[in-house]
């Protein structure tokens, strides 16, 4: 008896002793594998399933995203200790197919005079020889004071990149008169002249409102100078963010390097205008001897404008793929709930899905469209034969868990003569969609999607069309109302709307939307106007949500296609277990 509990002590003391050795080894890590949270766990039903994002904690901005030796690479700002930013360092995952993910140790932390406050956003360039430099922005003061930082692999054999080592010059750039050190960050990738100089340009305000993007050359990639004048700049935006420049194809969808140049490219600016949160781009010129960006039309912040999403979706960054000769787009998704809610949960923030961009046929826009290797989690396909939608009818579409899932429908009107008039002051589809939410009738919409839906419409994200009369065609609007998302009145139900550049008496209205237990990205027309949004059901989670096809409106429309899918759960961010068995159980008994 005595021997037997003895015994059984010293068995629980091993284990214990070993659960502590665990517990110290994964915090060192940063990647706690006892507190992973689990999609699809009632304790956390906004935990996604395919979605990118930490085990745990708080996430911002995509950095640096690079493929080297075949091997996907994402940096991210992570805060270590907790679900709300701070303490920001570059967090680093790595994937062979961009939908399943290994993490990484922390690839830059607060670990030097010229970062020691934080590792802000910058980006990675690919240097002649294949040889991969990351340019970033590291905080130094309380107040956010702000330089540029080189960093460069370790190892460049190792296609993980797992070590980095920081330039011993560091800071490579301050802040240059008269600008704020605490506005000039997040360097972009650079680019490479005619001339064998380096550009790049790094975003900034001045004169209060005024945004620029600050273009710096170099020829060695370490001593930077700082141009006459700005890459561009524009009177009203407020603080440039995030700034990303590359060329598009004005002949196929193919992505081009960052440093080609004309007859048959065009160039894209994205900026992250803080003061909307909205990621806006414009389309136009590069004038490589005056180093000017000449836009074609608009201006940024523009409403409507051209915006890589109307919803939620932030601080993105390109990189092209040159193994499949794409561009591909990562952003930032952000909580619509509270601090206090974020804190409970013990993590906040999602990857959007990776998106390939191109110049749309019309040349005046950027398509974009989900990675195609996300569809290899498609599983129980169900499609629906094409059928009318009686105004006022609602088709549920059973068979897919609808909590986290793939849809794409398609839409035909042919007689457009009671269309709704659009008045000549509707301007603004954000505004238009927030008065006109899912409940309200016209002649032709809304019809669409209910996404997450409870089982009787309690809440429901609903993302639909309307069809107006306009001035000399049909005007489309696209919507995503999450104004009945949620029975929890706390979060941001905020309702989005873009105008989509489709003509609907000759194309099909197509929607695809992507849904992930607490996130819908929603692709309008192939991917011409794109809205992703953040909800928080209640009811409508895991197997108590449902999937609707919808048509409020009151004549009724031709559902030509629907296909739908449920959506395996990728792996994300969870350590390999075959290493954790070999490294951590098997060694030490
Ligand atoms: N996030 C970073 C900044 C950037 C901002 C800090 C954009 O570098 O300007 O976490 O979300």
């Amino acid at each position: 008896m005595v021997n037997f509990s003895v015994t059984l002590l010293l068995f629980f003391t091993l284990l214990l002793d070993h659960g502590i050795v665990e517990l110290e080894a994964s915090s060192h890590h940063h990647h706690h594998h006892h507190h992973q949270h689990q999609s699809g766990s009632s304790d956390q039903p906004y935990r996604t399933g395919y979605h990118f994002q930490p085990i745990k904690n708080w996430m911002n901005d995509p950095n640096g995203p690079m493929i080297y030796k075949g091997i996907y690479h994402l940096f991210y700002q992570y805060n270590p200790y907790g679900a709300v930013w701070g303490n920001i360092v570059w967090a680093h995952s790595t994937s062979t197919d961009l939908v399943n993910w290994t993490p990484h140790e922390i690839a830059l932390d607060t670990s030097d005079p010229s970062d020691s406050h934080g590792c802000w956003s910058g980006s990675a360039t690919i240097l002649p020889g294949g040889k991969p430099a990351i340019i970033y922005t590291g905080t130094i003061d309380l107040q956010g004071s702000q330089v540029q930082n080189l960093a460069m692999p370790k190892n460049f054999s190792d296609p993980y990149l797992k070590e980095w080592f920081k330039y011993k010059k560091n800071p490579i750039l301050s802040a240059p008169e008269p600008i704020n050190a605490t506005l000039f960050r997040d360097p972009t990738t650079a680019w490479l002249g005619p001339d064998k100089i380096w550009r790049m340009v790094i975003g900034s305000l001045i004169e209060n409102k005024k945004g620029l993007v600050i273009l710096y050359t170099s020829k060695d990639f370490k001593h930077w100078i700082k141009a006459k004048d700005p890459l561009y700049s524009e009177t009203r935006t407020g603080m440039m963010e995030c700034p990303d420049f590359f060329p598009v194809s004005t002949t196929d969808q193919n992505g081009v390097e960052t440093s080609i140049l004309g007859p048959n490219v065009k160039h894209v600016l994205k900026v992250s205008i803080f003061d909307d949160q909205i990621d806006s781009y414009s389309i136009g010129t590069y004038d490589v001897s005056k180093d000017k960006f000449i836009p074609e039309e608009g201006y940024f912040g523009d409403v409507p404008g051209l915006r890589f999403d109307y919803g939620k979706f932030y601080a993105s960054k390109s990189f092209f793929d040159s193994d499949k000769n794409r561009r591909i787009l990562w952003g930032w998704v952000n909580e619509s709930s509270t601090w206090g809610d974020d804190i409970k949960k013990g993590w906040s923030g999602l990857q959007a899905i990776p998106r390939s961009l191109w110049l749309d046929k019309s040349g005046k826009q950027l398509v974009q469209w989900p990675i195609p290797e996300i569809e290899s989690l498609r599983e129980n396909q169900v499609d629906l034969p094409s059928k009318f939608l009686e105004g006022g009818s609602l088709l549920e579409i059973s068979g897919v868990t609808a909590a986290q899932a793939d849809i794409e429908i398609s839409f035909e009107v042919t007689e457009f003569d009671k269309a709704e008039v659009l008045e000549p002051n509707w301007t603004n589809p954000r505004l238009l969609c927030s008065q006109k939410v899912a409940s309200v009738k016209s002649a032709f919409g809304p019809f669409g999607l209910l996404v997450l839906a409870s089982e009787c419409l309690q809440e429901y994200t609903a993302v639909f069309f309307r069809i107006f009369k306009g001035q000399d065609k049909y005007v489309v609007l696209m919507c995503s109302d999450q104004s009945s998302s949620s029975l929890n009145n706390k979060n941001d139900k905020t309702n989005y709307g873009a105008f989509l550049n489709v003509d609907p008496v000759h194309e099909k209205l197509s929607l695809r939307s992507l849904i992930d237990h607490s996130i819908v990205e929603s692709f309008g027309g192939g991917g011409k106007a794109c809205i992703t949004a953040r909800v928080y059901p209640t009811l409508a989670i895991e197997n108590d949500a449902h999937l609707y096809a919808f048509n409020y409106g009151t004549e009724k429309v031709k559902i030509t296609s629907l296909s739908s899918w449920s959506m395996k759960k990728a792996r994300i961010n969870v350590e390999n277990p075959i290493e954790r068995v070999v490294s951590n159980e098997c060694v030490k008994f």
